[in-house]
C-alpha cells in the first residue's frame, strides 16, 4: 500500500515540528507550509533534525491561491491546520490580523479543500481558549461546555471551530477539531509563560539575569507536553468518522505553582526573583482551565508526561544550552 501523505500548515511552529517527526516515523511523506519572513535564517530552526526529509513550500493562510497551489502540489491524504497567530496576549494588540489568520484563514483552507479534493481529511487546531471562563459544575471543561471566548484569539478560534463543523455537515468533509489545552515543550515560544519562566529561571541561576517579570500569577492552566498532543491529532484523523475531541491532562496548576516548581528545582526561592508588571496582563483574562478528555481517551490516547516531567524536560533543555 502507498505511504500516506500529510500536509502541515505552520510546520515550523512548536506543534508542527513535533507532528512532522511523529508522522515521518509512521512513514508518511510530509509536506509543510512556511510563511514568508524577511529573515530566513532561524525560521526553520525547529526542523533542523528533519530539514532534509520534509518538503517545504511557501503559503499563507490569508492567501487562498497559495493554499490551493500547495494542495495541488502535495496531493495530501491528511491536512493538519496548525498555522495561526497563536499568542493570546498579542491578539489584543493585533486583533484584526489574528481574526484574519486564526479565523478566516481556516475558512480559506476549507475552501481550498472543497475546490480541489473533498476526500482529504483535515485536522483543525482548536483551543481551550474558546471556553473562556465557562466551567462545568465539576470544575472541568469538556466538548459540551459552552464556548464564551474572552480574547480576540479565542473569538477567532471559535469561528474556525464552527466553520469546520459547518463544512463537515454541509459538504460532508472529514474535518475534526482537536480542542487542545495548553501544551508546552523546550520548543515553546519563549514569550509563553512556561518557557519564559524556565528560561529566565535558568538565566538567573547562571547569573545572567536578576529578575523575572510576569503578569497574572493566579491563573491556572492544564499543562501537558506537545509530544503527547501531536499523537492525539493523528489519532483523531485515523477514525472512521470525524468528530471533536478535548485533549488535556485533567490536572491544573497556577502560574505561581509553576514558578515555585521551577525555581525549587534550581535550588532557588521564586519569591526572591519574581515581580509583576501590568504590561503582561490581558484586557480580559481566562482564569482557570482543566480539561476532561474522556472522549479522546476512549480512542486509546493517554499522556506520558505530567506537569513535573514536562517542566523537568524544559529545565534540562535550557541548562544544557551553553550559550546561556
Ligand atoms: P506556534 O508555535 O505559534 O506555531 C504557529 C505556526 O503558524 C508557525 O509556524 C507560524 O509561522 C505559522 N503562521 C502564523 N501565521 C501564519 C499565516 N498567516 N499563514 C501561515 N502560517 C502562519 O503555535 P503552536 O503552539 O505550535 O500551536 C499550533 C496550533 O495549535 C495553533 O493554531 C495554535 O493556535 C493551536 N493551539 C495551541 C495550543 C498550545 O498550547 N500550544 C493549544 C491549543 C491550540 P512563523 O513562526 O513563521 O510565524
Ligand atoms: O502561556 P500563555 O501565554 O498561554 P495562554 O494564554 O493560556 O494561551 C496558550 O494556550 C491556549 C490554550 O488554552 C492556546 F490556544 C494558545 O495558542 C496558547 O498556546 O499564558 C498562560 C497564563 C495566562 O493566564 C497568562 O495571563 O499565564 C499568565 N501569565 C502570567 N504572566 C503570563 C505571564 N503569560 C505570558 N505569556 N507572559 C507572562 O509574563
Amino acid at each position: 500500500m502507498k505511504n500516506k501523505t500529510a500536509l502541515i500548515t505552520g510546520i515550523n511552529g512548536q506543534d508542527g515540528s513535533y507532528l512532522a517527526e511523529f508522522l515521518l516515523k509512521k512513514k508518511y511523506e510530509v509536506w509543510g507550509t512556511v510563511k514568508r519572513n524577511s529573515v530566513a535564517e532561524n525560521q526553520t530552526s525547529r526542523l533542523n533534525n528533519i530539514f532534509k526529509v520534509v518538503k517545504l513550500e511557501y503559503a499563507d493562510l490569508n492567501d487562498l491561491a497559495s493554499l490551493i497551489r500547495v494542495i495541488q502540489l502535495s496531493k495530501p491524504d491528511e491536512i493538519y491546520n496548525l498555522a495561526a497567530q497563536s499568542h493570546v496576549r498579542i491578539s489584543f494588540d493585533q486583533p484584526i490580523y489574528t481574526a484574519k489568520t486564526s479565523g478566516i484563514g481556516t475558512l480559506n483552507l476549507l475552501e481550498a479543500i472543497k475546490l480541489t479534493d473533498i476526500s482529504i481529511k483535515m485536522y483543525q487546531a482548536s483551543s481551550s481558549e474558546m471556553f473562556g471562563n465557562s466551567i462545568d459544575h465539576d470544575g472541568f471543561q469538556r466538548e459540551s461546555t459552552p464556548l464564551n471566548p474572552v480574547s480576540p484569539y479565542g473569538c477567532a478560534k471559535v469561528f474556525s471551530y464552527n466553520i469546520c463543523r459547518n463544512y463537515r455537515n454541509a459538504y460532508n468533509l472529514f474535518v475534526s477539531n482537536g480542542i487542545l489545552f495548553n501544551h508546552e515543550s523546550p520548543r515553546r515560544g519563549s514569550n509563553f509563560v512556561t518557557n519564559k519562566v524556565v528560561k529566565t529561571a535558568v538565566e538567573i541561576k547562571k547569573g545572567l539575569k536578576e529578575k523575572l517579570v510576569l503578569g497574572n500569577l493566579d491563573a491556572t492552566r492544564d499543562w501537558g507536553h506537545a509530544k503527547d498532543y501531536v499523537e492525539a491529532m493523528w489519532l483523531m484523523l485515523q477514525q472512521d468518522k470525524p468528530g471533536d475531541y478535548v485533549c488535556a491532562t485533567g490536572v491544573s496548576h497556577s502560574v505561581k505553582d509553576l514558578c515555585k516548581y521551577v525555581f525549587n528545582k534550581l535550588d532557588l526561592n521564586y519569591e526572591d526573583y519574581v515581580t509583576t508588571d501590568t504590561k503582561f496582563l490581558r484586557a480580559e483574562e481566562l482564569h482557570d482551565l482543566k480539561g476532561d478528555s474522556s472522549k479522546l481517551r476512549k480512542l486509546g490516547w493517554k499522556p506520558k508526561y505530567n506537569f513535573e516531567s514536562l517542566l523537568d524536560d524544559m529545565i534540562n533543555y535550557w541548562i544544557n544550552i551553553h550559550s546561556l
